[in-house]
């Protein structure tokens, strides 16, 4: 009975094709009562954890190394220790504020600072990652060589996006984005290296920490989420193949910068408006986005007055969730109309305005902007 039920908490897998057999809080009766869910049935689907996904994908590319898959895979145990932290977060009363000791003498730390600290810790160790761009850092980190190996892979990201959530207990994230290095491994490691556009990404994807934790990943070949089970520690295949709806009827915008944004921005808001779609802004672009990714709609962050080239940052914000978007056949564009992974990028830490969401409505927008930034000019 333990088995079963344990199994039914889980999301599971129907060979290699997952199908969304969601079942929470099940007793034993409730599988009985649910005629498509027979003991037989439940016990032939298996368990799909993100190790296992990332080794089945590695094999079916023969000139694959593994180096990537170890790097996807240790991203996958970063996040579940940052996961852990999060949840703790509402304790930090407790636990102590920032700046003070804790209980067990260490300095507490602020969560962003932690993730960072953390992600950069664990992929010293791994020898797969030559060096990480964070939102945290000024300038790029670079890593070690693990056993006198030379890594391939340049890792970037926000370690937690949307952390002024964190205090109010509102849902944060981890983006992360993998280029190949540019130069020869026996070359030091630079910034050059690591300024590539989005079109370069190898792999990106973002780690929702939310009501349930998902960690959603691409490596160019469609997209597909991991809901961690805290009862086992792993992450585990809930969403396979993930494609974004055309349409939705979500827009998500910092609608009290209206009168800060451009004519035609102004102009599209008020379209959807007049459409009655319902307006969601969580202020974290993770979960902003995770939701038009599962329901349809756009989010924007154009310019304004205060920030003329936008906020979000195009290397290891805008970029990988712009690669995951158009893999679930979303698109992504700038303000400007440019396709955000085409943009070059000249430094790590520049900014870019972006419309990404579902294809019709990006689309809509763009002839919103080339209406109305016409009658501008
Ligand atoms: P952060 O990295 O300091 O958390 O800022 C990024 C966040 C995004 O997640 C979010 O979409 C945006 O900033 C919200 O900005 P604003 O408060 O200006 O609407």
């Amino acid at each position: 009975m333990c088995i079963i039920i344990e199994l039914a908490n889980l999301y599971l897998i129907n060979g290699s094709k997952t199908q969304n057999y969601r079942l929470p809080h099940l007793s034993l009766l409730s599988i009985r009562r649910h005629k498509s869910y027979t003991f037989t049935s439940i016990m032939n689907k298996k368990i799909v954890t993100l190790d296992e996904f990332i080794i089945r994908r590695q094999k079916e590319h023969d000139d694959a190394t593994g180096s990537l898959s170890r790097l996807l895979r240790d991203i996958g145990i970063a996040s579940k220790i940052i996961n852990r932290e999060v949840n703790k977060a509402g304790l930090v009363n407790i636990l102590g504020v920032e700046g003070s000791e804790n209980s067990t003498g260490d300095m507490v730390q602020k969560l962003d600072i932690f993730a960072n600290e953390k992600i950069i810790e664990f992929l010293s160790m791994s020898g797969e990652c030559a060096a990480i761009v964070s939102e945290e850092n000024e300038d790029i980190v670079k890593l070690p060589a693990v056993n006198g190996k030379k890594a391939n892979y340049v890792l970037v990201m926000d370690p937690l996006d949307g952390s002024s959530n964190i205090d109010v207990n509102v849902s944060v994230g981890t983006i992360f984005g993998i280029y190949k290095r540019k130069s020869e491994f026996d070359r030091e490691i630079e910034i050059e290296d690591c300024i590539q556009a989005g079109l370069e990404l190898v792999a990106s994807g973002y780690v929702l920490y939310g009501t349930s934790t998902i960690l959603v990943y691409t490596t160019g070949h469609g997209v597909n989420g991991f809901t961690l089970d805290p009862s086992i520690g792993e992450f585990c295949l809930s969403h396979s193949d993930m494609k974004i709806p055309a349409s939705g009827n979500y827009y998500s915008v910092n609608q009290g910068y209206y009168l800060k944004f451009d004519l035609e921005m102004r102009r599209y808001i008020d379209h959807c408006s007049d459409l009655n779609l319902r307006l969601r802004y969580i202020g974290s672009m993770v979960s902003d986005i995770h939701r038009i990714l599962f329901q349809g709609g756009i989010f924007l962050y154009p310019n304004t007055r205060k920030y003329p080239h936008g906020k979000l940052r195009l290397l290891y914000e805008c970029n990988p969730m712009a690669m995951i978007v158009e893999q679930a056949g979303g698109k992504a564009i700038t303000c400007g109309l440019e396709r955000i992974l085409a943009v070059p990028v000249s430094n790590i830490h520049q900014k870019v305005t972006i419309a990404i969401g579902s294809p019709d409505m990006v689309d809509e927008m763009k002839k919103f902007v080339e209406r109305y930034s016409a009658v501008n000019a």
